[in-house]
């Protein structure tokens, strides 16, 4: 008994994981919300002032969602809840909104001075991308909708590219793939061009694919945290890829992985009201450590969160194949 302990913690080593849970994981749940909700899941995240704010998808009991910010000095714990939603649907202005809004990104705009929130707006229409700007997270400059539906899954990087802008996203039908396009006012939208496909058949990817989080800068390129659905005879998996982007031209696709590096695991991530996934809106860097801390909605019901090296996500994705 003793030995088949030893093998087995063994072998519980030999696979490095990119990303280590947190111990204390689930970070948010329902529980901690200042109001009844349902859920709290697939969070935004970025640094405001000093501290990390999360900007977390809360699904209320009739289905729909809105967003509401959580804040914390050190990203991990002690957090720090609006008592009442941050941002609400507002279908009376935004019909696309009726049936709520979801699964936000962040992205600090320098030129702007403003955060950019990119989030999924829900009605009967289907789901599609919108825009807000923010200063403080308190007052929002609603841009409304900048893609037809069906779209989803989408983040604007930080800065313009020869003058315009650009922004991933993923229209839902044929093939459900990730496409970049370009902007010169944020508002209307062109270019656009298959960026990430969908790989078919028995990929860990081989159904659906979405962006994750924003688009990291770094010195070897942008990095793309991605998600990838298979789906199964028992349901659809959610899992997590990493991609690294061209950087001074990012729809050019430099490395791709092969293998997923995220999976649903625990408990939390297993179980909930829709069970196998794992689904990040968000990371943060710790500049001095090097650290990089992912927030993800676990099973479409809490929130948690998983710290990398990044410089063992950058070694990983060099050592991934160039697309063809
Ligand atoms: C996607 C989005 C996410 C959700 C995931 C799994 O299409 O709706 O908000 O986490 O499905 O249900």
């Amino acid at each position: 008994m003793a030995e088949f302990e030893t093998k087995l913690r063994a072998d519980d080593n030999t696979f490095k994981e990119l990303f280590v849970r947190y111990n204390y994981n689930p970070i948010l749940t329902a529980r901690d919300w200042p109001y009844p909700v349902n859920t709290v899941f697939n969070p935004a995240a970025t640094i405001y002032e000093g501290k990390t704010l999360l900007l977390a998808r809360v699904e209320d009991r009739r289905g729909f969602s809105h967003l509401t910010k959580a804040v914390s000095e050190d990203g991990i714990d002690n957090w720090v809840i609006d008592r009442h939603p941050t941002l609400c649907p507002d279908p009376d202005n935004h019909p696309e909104e009726k049936w709520g809004i979801e699964d936000p990104r962040i992205t600090y705009i320098d030129e702007l001075g403003k955060y950019a929130v990119v989030y999924t707006a829900y009605s009967e229409s289907g789901p599609t991308v919108s825009l807000a700007l923010t200063r403080d997270f308190v007052t929002f400059e609603r841009m409304g909708p900048i893609m037809p539906p069906e779209d989803k899954d989408a983040a604007l990087f930080p800065r313009r590219f020869g003058g315009k802008w650009l922004l991933i996203h993923r229209p839902i039908e044929h093939g459900a793939h990730i496409w970049i396009s370009s902007s010169e006012n944020l508002k209307y939208w062109g270019d656009h061009k298959i960026l990430i496909d969908t790989r078919g058949g028995a990929w860990w990817d081989g159904s659906k694919v979405g962006l994750s989080t924003p688009p990291l800068e770094t010195p070897e390129g942008w990095l793309i945290l991605y998600h990838g659905v298979r789906q199964t005879v028992a349901g659809a998996i959610y899992r997590l890829g990493l991609a690294l982007l061209d950087l001074e031209d990012p729809s050019r696709v430099l490395r791709r992985s092969d293998e997923w590096i995220f999976g649903p695991r625990e408990q939390y991530e297993k179980y909930g009201d829709v069970p196998d996934v794992v689904f990040p809106c968000g990371w943060v860097l710790d500049e001095a450590s090097g650290k990089l801390r992912m927030y993800y909605g676990g099973a479409d019901t809490c929130v948690a969160m998983a710290v990398a090296n990044l410089s063992d996500l950058i070694d990983y994705i060099l050592s991934c194949p160039q697309p063809k």
